[in-house]
């Protein structure tokens, strides 16, 4: 069992952080629990300035070393909710003497830990060979051994990046090159799947509800569960009004804030799936204290997938606000319209109205 200490950095006039502290606390407990972290303990630490070499102010520093030593915690990784630079994360580890992974490090290896499919695995290793040489170039002369993404938690053995700069870009070459090639074998067999019924795909921030809705309207049992990332390869289902009345549902992976970009940019053949839809449905938790700042940030997303401006949407976009089951009854407003719909993947409640809509928008597109 891997403990690890969360670190949740507030930083002063922080004005793209649009969430509270304890929301975004609790959101790096639930990303650490899911791949089976135990957590030791979590601060929320002020940070009037960052410190370019150490991130923290030294009496921080000091006081968390002094707690390390005091419980004699050793095998603890301690995890700061931000994005450290290379330098940073070294001089940390040093004093600190235990691993330091920062929040793109710890989605990597969520991403790393779920993938399944051959597809799944090149997209991660893609984006965290990526990710890796970018840090490369800033710190090349200092850093003997890269670490962080997959393989933190093994012990002996654990599969460490050592490869020089040169290394890492012929292997991301020829990851891209056999991504290729699926990408243009899933290009086939959507385009196979389009002239037979018209693709449906279903979008939203991680654990907001997509694979729980995709087996209710398809009746399917994908993995659904509270825990973030659950699904990171595309899934499909042809769903039957009629016999002329058809289409194909598709369950991606779940986007959350601050998503690395090399994600994105690796997972290009999954989200093509969204690029290419008849139909974009973003499903959103309205029971989540965050359900404002999650909306923007999947719009983001989308917007950087489509190369849209800000402000700018797919026209083939509604939403499905879900679990309304979780709402007061009187708060319960059913303001359905076209666009938005409300409902509860949970219980069922106005998934038929969902298939309806589904239907008449797909027809008259
Ligand atoms: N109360 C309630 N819970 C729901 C509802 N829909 C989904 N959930 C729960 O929310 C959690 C996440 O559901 P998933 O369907 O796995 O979410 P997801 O969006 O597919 O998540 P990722 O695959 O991680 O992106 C599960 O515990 C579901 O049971 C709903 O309508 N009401
Ligand atoms: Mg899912």
């Amino acid at each position: 069992m891997n403990f690890c200490w969360l670190i949740h950095p507030s930083i002063l006039n922080d004005k793209l952080n649009r969430r509270t502290n304890d929301s975004s606390m609790y959101e790096l407990k639930s990303l650490a629990i899911s791949i089976n972290l135990k957590i030791y303990e979590s601060n929320i630490i002020r940070v009037n300035r960052i410190n370019p070499g150490t991130y923290f102010g030294k009496g921080k520093i000091e006081e968390i070393k002094q707690n390390l030593c005091k419980k004699k915690i050793k095998n603890c990784i301690i995890i700061i909710n931000s994005n450290i630079s290379p330098i940073q994360q070294r001089n940390l580890e040093k004093v600190w003497n235990v691993k330091v992974l920062d929040r793109t490090a710890l989605i990597l290896e969520i991403f790393g830990a779920r993938a399944v499919t051959k597809e799944g695995s090149l997209q991660v290793e893609l984006a965290h060979i990526s990710w890796q040489k970018t840090r490369l170039v800033r710190s090349w002369t200092h850093l003997e051994r890269q670490r962080g993404g997959r393989g933190f938690l093994g012990g002996p053995g654990e599969l460490q990046i050592e490869l020089d700069k040169r290394h890492i870009t012929s292997r991301i070459k020829r990851i891209k090159k056999e991504l290729e090639k699926v990408r243009k074998t899933r290009e086939l067999q959507r385009n196979k799947r389009k002239q037979l019924y018209p693709l449906v795909s279903l979008i939203g921030y991680t654990n907001s509800g997509k694979s729980t809705l995709f087996n209710k309207i398809t009746g399917a049992t994908e993995f659904t569960k509270n825990m973030v990332f659950a699904t990171l390869d595309p899934k499909h289902r042809i769903v039957s009004l009629s016999r002329d009345d058809n289409f194909i549902l598709s369950d991606t992976v779940g986007f959350i804030s601050n998503l690395p970009t090399e994600l994105i940019e690796s997972f290009k053949s999954t989200l093509d799936e969204i690029l290419y839809a008849d139909l974009i449905i973003h499903v959103r938790d309205i029971s989540h204290e965050d359900y404002y700042s999650q909306n923007e940030d999947v719009q983001s997303v989308i917007r950087q997938i489509f190369g849209y401006d800000k402000g700018e949407m797919p026209t083939n976009y509604i939403e499905v606000i879900n679990k309304i089951d979780k709402l007061q009854v009187v708060e319960r407003k059913q303001l359905n319209t076209k666009n938005k719909i409300y409902l509860s993947a949970l219980t069922g409640l106005g998934i038929n109205n969902l298939k309806k809509n589904i239907f008449d928008l797909i027809k008259n597109n």
